[in-house]
């Protein structure tokens, strides 16, 4: 059985939930305290950071990495592309949203810098500033790939419920990005994946 060390409020560890609710398997959640994390996290993960994903010998780490494993090994509903060049663009894309997007959510997550308002104010609306060039794309489209729920919906999820509790404002031409995020959260596997600690973060 797959084993998902998880952070109870940590973006990178839900995305590694939602998943695993999305494919319906079996599977344990291990709740971490990263306060207090136990010290076989970073014997596992030399970096340190959850969600890490055991499975008998296999220990992964890195949350697109862990999902693209639990994509292929439990392949329904598939969530990575079938075909290579959309697969290709789709990795493309997950990475391009780490380096624009989510390395600023690293800061916002980052506890040595809550008391940096200014790097906070500057993080915050560079990510306000990103996401908004995103929402033209969900005017026409259900999902970021078109119709079909994918990896890259799952990798934006946590993001889009985290807007209220990082004090993210999205202008009103943001408004088609909004309904988009509604449309996910409105997915059982989602709910199923929040914990209590994220459950109270949106109003
Ligand atoms: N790029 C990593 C980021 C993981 C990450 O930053 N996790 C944070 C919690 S949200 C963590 O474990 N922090 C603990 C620490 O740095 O000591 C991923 O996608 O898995």
């Amino acid at each position: 059985m797959m084993v998902l060390y998880s952070g109870t409020t940590c973006p990178f560890s839900q995305r590694c939930r939602f998943v695993l609710y999305e494919k319906g398997m079996d599977f344990e959640i291990k709740d971490i305290d990263l306060f207090n994390k136990p010290e076989d996290i970073s014997v596992m993960n030399p970096y340190g950071t959850v969600p890490i994903l055991v499975e008998r010998d296999l220990i992964l780490y890195e949350s697109n990495i862990i999902n693209e494993y639990i994509d292929e090994r439990f392949p329904h509903p598939q969530l990575m592309p079938a075909d290579p060049i959309m697969r290709a663009r789709t990795r493309l894309f997950l990475h391009n949203f780490e380096k624009e997007l989510f390395v600023h959510v690293s800061v916002l997550e980052d506890c040595s810098k809550r008391a940096d308002e200014a790097l906070l104010t500057k993080t915050r609306n560079i990510i306000r500033d990103r996401l908004s060039q995103i929402a033209p794309v969900m005017v026409k489209n259900r999902f970021m790939l078109g119709d079909e729920f994918s990896m890259l919906d799952v990798t934006m999820a946590p993001l889009l419920w985290r807007l209220d509790y990082y004090g993210i404002e999205l202008p009103k031409s943001a408004a088609p990005l909004q309904k988009y995020a509604e449309r996910i959260f409105s997915r059982p596997a989602f709910i199923e994946a929040l914990t209590p600690s994220e459950k109270v973060m949106r109003r």
